[in-house]
């Protein structure tokens, strides 16, 4: 399995309801207004890499533009380049169907992250500038690996703005023909909407034409900005630009490649009703699942592939929120999600875009999965977790990197999480799959000043084996279906002592203490109230009081001087014993 940073920034899934009241009768589901969406007086630009792991390897291997290949992973291609997809080939198909539809197909195996990780963060980084050039108070945003979001409102400046005049490029504007053809589709499930579209020439209403310009001026910034990315980093990227965060990205993806697409909110409404379900942010798998109930109960579409917008909103609000009760996530907040996803059905989306302040991410991950009864040994897991931790190390290295000062881009926390079959759910269940998290405090910043590998991979090693102690596991009676290592609490995203060096925080003591152990649900059960502290040698230890009063001053030292201590100097400073030094009367014990 591949490696994931955890970016947790689609910040259009997490932020909640601004409180909207939900006027509608249970069975009539508010219909937007065109006015009402055009009433958002914001510009959301989303930017989404064309064909992302293929342009790296374009890049990486010059691999001739015009060749029809794909990226493996496992037994599927998870992305393909235009010119095989122009030949039916398609993103997360089997090899197999892969080779049905293109013969000539070259797969190149894409399994190892870390260059396209280095290419992200690139692009990202070109991104970010770019924005805050156009103006400083721009909020920007990371999603996934190759998407990126920005607030372009405080830029749009309506009178005395030539821009229009200046950029080059042209801009793909949806509805502007008389007959508009577009395909939508949902990569993970394969759901596919071919939506023809007519449209009926009409005069705009006054807050409709200034919408229309300020998007059309958004959308001249983004050439700029497209531009600037391409002769950086040599990336192409297609853009959405429109009055939220939901509709910008589904503007991105109407015409791809290398486009910037406009879709103004009145003419969102058709696309959306065949849109599928999937698509919609914050609907995943779980909640079709929980939702397929009333959906097949009420649905517009009898016996359909797949469910679309329209299907959901043809759905009485309260079936919809019953429903959701059965989402453990959602458990307590089903009626502000029903309103969050029947809201964005329509095109309303409240989300705003919090810039990230450089978007590094907030977790960095390794896992990796093994067949059912292939790894039922404690011995067998403790060799697979050698790759983890050598992967882990390489990983950190580059996440430094995305630091406002990389000496402090340093994890405080890591996790091992195990998922195990268990055989007592094997009878009721066709997954009978436990995941179980444990955590510790991690003495990141011991850890980033090693600079030998092989004593980066021991260290992390140290820090797993109490955990994975912790577990209970047998030592031949065991059956993991997926491990994996998580390092979280970034001292970088707390301080930056670029700004205000004192404003930088450590880790604090209950930090250091906290040894939790959490459920596949994320309730934490407390496991112990002290942590097996990792120490500089990396062995495990408790921490004495004299122990953490020396943590305590040295938690006070300003971290930009620590940063240019010497380690061993850091080390006296923590009171880890330093190595002894061989004495005169050594010498005389050995002869
Ligand atoms: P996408 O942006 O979905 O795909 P893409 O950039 O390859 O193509 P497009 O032009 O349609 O945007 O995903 C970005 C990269 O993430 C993609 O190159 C491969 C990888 N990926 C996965 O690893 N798993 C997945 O399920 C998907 C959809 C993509
Ligand atoms: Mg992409």
């Amino acid at each position: 399995m591949p490696d994931y940073y955890d970016l947790s920034s689609d910040n259009s899934v997490r932020d909640t309801d601004d409180g909207e009241s939900s006027s509608e009768s249970d069975d009539d589901h508010e219909s937007a207004s065109t006015e009402g969406l055009a009433s958002d007086h914001r510009c959301i630009l989303h930017v989404d890499v064309d064909c992302f792991y293929c342009q790296c390897e374009i890049q990486d291997r010059q691999i001739p533009k015009d060749k029809p290949f794909a990226i493996g992973q496992k037994h599927i291609i998870v992305t393909c380049n235009y010119v095989a997809r122009a030949m039916g080939v398609k993103k997360l198909q089997s090899r197999t169907a892969a080779y049905e539809a293109c013969p000539q197909l070259l797969i190149i195996e894409g399994s190892d992250l870390e260059r396209y990780r280095i290419h992200a963060r690139k692009i990202y980084q070109t991104f970010r500038a770019a924005c805050k050039r156009v103006h400083p108070d721009i909020a920007v945003r990371r999603g996934s690996m190759d998407e990126m979001m920005a607030d372009l409102s405080v830029a749009i400046r309506i009178d005395g703005d030539d821009r229009v005049n200046h950029s080059k490029g042209t801009v793909y504007i949806y509805g502007e023909n008389d007959k508009e053809s577009i395909t939508l589709r949902e990569d993970q499930t394969g759901a596919c909407s071919k939506i023809v579209q007519e449209f009926q020439a009409r005069s705009l209403s006054a807050l409709e034409r200034s919408c229309s310009e300020r998007l059309q001026r958004a959308s001249h910034i983004a050439l700029e900005i497209r531009q600037e990315i391409l002769q950086s980093t040599g990336f192409t990227t297609t853009m959405g630009v429109s009055v939220n965060p939901l509709l910008a990205k589904i503007a991105s993806g109407l015409k791809k490649p290398a486009t910037v697409n406009v879709l103004f909110p009145w003419r969102s409404q058709s696309l959306l009703a065949s849109m599928p379900l999937r698509m919609i942010p914050g609907v995943g798998r779980t909640t079709v699942k929980a939702l397929q109930h009333c959906l097949e109960k009420n649905a517009v579409s009898s016996q359909p592939s797949f469910w679309t917008c329209q299907d959901l909103l043809s759905v009485p609000k309260q079936n919809i929120v019953s429903c959701l009760e059965q989402v453990p996530v959602f458990k307590h907040s089903c009626e502000v999600q029903a309103d969050i996803i029947l809201h964005r059905c329509i095109g309303i989306d409240h989300g705003q875009i919090h810039d990230d302040e450089g978007g590094a991410p907030k977790t960095v991950s390794v896992e990796n999965s093994f067949r059912r009864g292939t790894l039922v040994r404690k011995d067998a897991l403790c060799a697979e977790m050698e790759e983890l931790y050598r992967r882990l190390s390489r990983l950190l290295q580059e996440r430094r990197e995305w630091s406002h000062s990389s000496n402090f881009a340093y994890p405080t926390t890591i996790r091992l999480t195990l998922r195990t079959v268990d055989e007592k759910l094997a009878s009721e269940k066709r997954r009978p799959f436990v995941t179980r998290s444990k955590q510790s405090s991690f003495d990141g910043l011991a850890f980033m000043q090693l600079r030998d590998p092989a004593q980066q991979v021991s260290f992390l090693r140290m820090a797993i084996l109490p955990l994975l102690h912790a577990f209970g596991l047998k030592s031949d009676a065991i059956d993991i279906t997926r491990a994996s290592i998580a390092t979280t609490g970034f001292q970088d995203l707390s301080a930056r002592p670029k700004d205000s060096p004192t404003s930088f925080t450590q880790p604090s003591q209950s930090n250091l203490s906290t040894f939790v152990e959490k459920t596949e649900h994320g309730k934490s059960n407390r496991a112990k109230s002290r942590s097996p502290r990792v120490a500089l040698n990396g062995a495990s230890t408790e921490m004495s009081i004299h122990e953490q009063a020396s943590m305590f001053h040295y938690n006070k030292i300003d971290p930009f001087i620590l940063s240019q201590l010497p380690p061993d100097v850091i080390s006296e400073l923590r009171h880890v014993k330093p190595k002894k030094r061989p004495r005169i009367d050594d010498y005389f014990k050995r002869v």
